[in-house]
């Protein structure tokens, strides 16, 4: 977990470099502050279970055990990342281990999880799914939808809400009903578990428990993590542009001190389990890694324009 966590901070923390200086064009969310929720989760369940995210979702993929190399290039746009440089930022799928990709329309994969889900028992298989969104997608009415529905069917699929706070500028304290967002499973009859969502090993046990009583045919868990975002919404969306009028750096401060990363790590060196020295290495390969994957995408070449339409379509369709 430590590892996976450590992971996407320094490969989020490249791509920020990466857009400042130009090589990376279009908008990108980053997933600093936030990596307990993901790694924490994702720990708990098998290769073959799928996960489904959002637009904040370069931690999910990593988290799964994802490739680096790939989900750089795919970033930068390039032929060998994983949509062959055609998704971008919000789209890195990989089936092979359970990805099922994301997408930028909030809160859409929360009926794409759940039609996995629905697909497990409708073929009587073992695979379970899980998805990623954050506390704005929980007021849509797609989240609510399918929520109900999969209560209803008892459905082996796992809800997890990262509550960063915001939806772009907007406190969830002005746009919930309700004092905590797992407060709303039990209008669907469902458990609803809130979790410190700035530990690793909280978010893992939470999720083991949805994930056992997924696979035991008893249904869906809402699972909030209460988390906090550190950079901006978003970097290269000029209409979000360096606006921290709703939050103070007070706030940011408080969070930062409860970072996800130390958390583990404290507790791990506390209980003997991990030495400072160890910690260093295991950050210095990652530093390592990631710096191989940046230089994987410089070097991966563009798509060719005649290959725009290829992949779109399950039926390719001819053009004149
Ligand atoms: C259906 C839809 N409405 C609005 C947007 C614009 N938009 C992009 S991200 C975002 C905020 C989402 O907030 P939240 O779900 O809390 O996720 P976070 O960005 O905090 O991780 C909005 C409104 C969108 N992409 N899709």
């Amino acid at each position: 977990m430590l590892t996976r966590m450590i992971r996407i901070r320094l490969f989020e923390s490249a791509l920020i470099e990466c857009q400042k200086s130009g090589e990376i064009v279009g908008s990108l969310h980053t997933y600093i502050g936030e990596e307990a929720v993901a790694v924490g989760s994702c720990v708990a369940l098998n290769d073959d279970d799928y996960i489904a995210g959002n637009h904040r979702s370069h931690g999910h993929p990593i988290a799964k055990g994802g490739d680096i190399n790939k989900a750089m290039a795919e970033i930068f746009g390039k032929r060998d990342g994983y949509c062959k440089g055609k998704g971008g930022s919000m789209h890195l799928a990989d089936f092979s281990i359970g990805i099922l990709g994301e997408s930028g329309i909030v809160a859409s994969s929360v009926p794409v999880a759940t039609g996995a889900a629905l697909a497990s028992k409708l073929k009587n298989e073992e695979f379970i799914s899980l998805v990623f969104f954050g506390d704005g997608a929980s007021n849509q009415g797609a989240c609510h939808e399918s929520m109900n529905l999969a209560a209803l069917w008892k459905l082996p699929v796992i809800f997890v809400c990262e509550n960063n706070q915001f939806a772009v500028t907007t406190s969830y304290k002005d746009s919930v009903s309700v004092d905590h967002i797992s407060d709303r499973a039990s209008a669907y009859g469902i458990p609803g578990v809130l979790v410190d969502g700035q530990d690793a090993l909280a978010m893992y046990e939470a999720t083991s428990e949805a994930v056992d009583r997924a696979r035991s045919g008893e249904g869906p868990t809402l699972i909030e993590g209460l988390t906090y975002r550190y950079e901006d919404h978003s970097l290269g969306l000029a209409s979000v542009r360096r606006d921290q009028s709703y939050r103070s750096d007070e706030e940011v401060e408080k969070w930062k001190k409860r970072d996800p990363i130390e958390v583990l790590k404290s507790n791990m060196i506390k209980q003997e389990i991990i030495t400072q020295k160890e910690f260093d290495q295991i950050e210095e390969k990652e530093k390592i890694a990631v710096e191989k994957a940046v230089d994987f995408a410089r070097k991966s070449p563009f798509p060719a324009p005649e290959e725009l339409y290829d992949d779109l379509f399950t039926d390719p369709i001819e053009y004149a």
